[in-house]
């Protein structure tokens, strides 16, 4: 069933100035020597219909998780396609276009639904680091803009603040995975719920 959560979208959006899924805005931020962090303002322009699609057909799960001796559930719905799995066409076209501009192939999709600011996502780096040198990550966000930090993987202060929402794209690169940690904080004052739509690649480029 389609969660029932809070947002309203924009009743105009607008498609970014280079055309439907330019990268025509794309602003690369150094983390370091060895680590990137890609943003496109308003990627996706028409965010909305897509949130509103999401929530609607996604096969929203409830995870929960081992902690100790009890059973926790995830601060957060997720929707999984796993590795090779059909996408359906919204994104398809998303995991195509980024496929093209960044020389892998984005063949995996995980959309986390935060139905109000007190669901989160704690410090971490995605486990594809595992089994790739120098995995990208890909995340459109949609609806409430929530605060995306990141840290040192060693730990310490937040290094960088994002703001992510309205379509923007964020794609983390070169070593970030196993030199930075990121979060989604748990936010009292976001107003209203929030999707990410994290796209992954399971091969090296080339
Ligand atoms: O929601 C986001 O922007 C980040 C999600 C994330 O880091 C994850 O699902 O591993």
């Amino acid at each position: 069933m389609a969660p029932e959560v809070a947002w309203q979208g924009a009743l105009f959006e607008e498609e970014p100035a280079g055309g439907r899924l330019s990268f025509d805005g794309l602003r690369r931020d150094a983390l370091d020597a060895r680590s990137w962090l890609d943003v496109v303002p308003g990627w996706v322009g028409d965010h909305a219909a897509l949130f509103d699609l999401l929530r609607e057909r996604a096969p929203w799960q409830q995870r929960s998780r081992q902690m100790w001796d009890s059973t926790v559930l995830e601060p957060r719905l997720v929707a999984v396609w796993p590795t090779g799995a059909a996408l359906p066409p919204e994104l398809a076209e998303l995991a195509d276009v980024l496929s093209d501009r960044y020389g892998v192939r984005f063949d995996s999709c995980l959309v986390n639904l935060y139905r109000d600011g007190s669901d989160a996502v704690a410090w971490h780096a995605d486990t594809v680091r595992k089994v790739l040198r120098d995995p990208l990550v890909a995340t459109v966000s949609l609806g409430a803009r929530r605060s995306f930090l990141l840290r040192p993987a060693g730990g310490g202060p937040v290094a960088r603040r994002y703001a992510p929402g309205g379509g923007d794209l964020l794609v983390m690169g070169g070593a970030c995975q196993h030199d930075w940690h990121h979060t989604v904080p748990r936010e009292r004052t976001a107003s209203g719920a929030r999707m990410s739509i994290t796209l992954r690649h399971s091969r090296p480029a080339g």
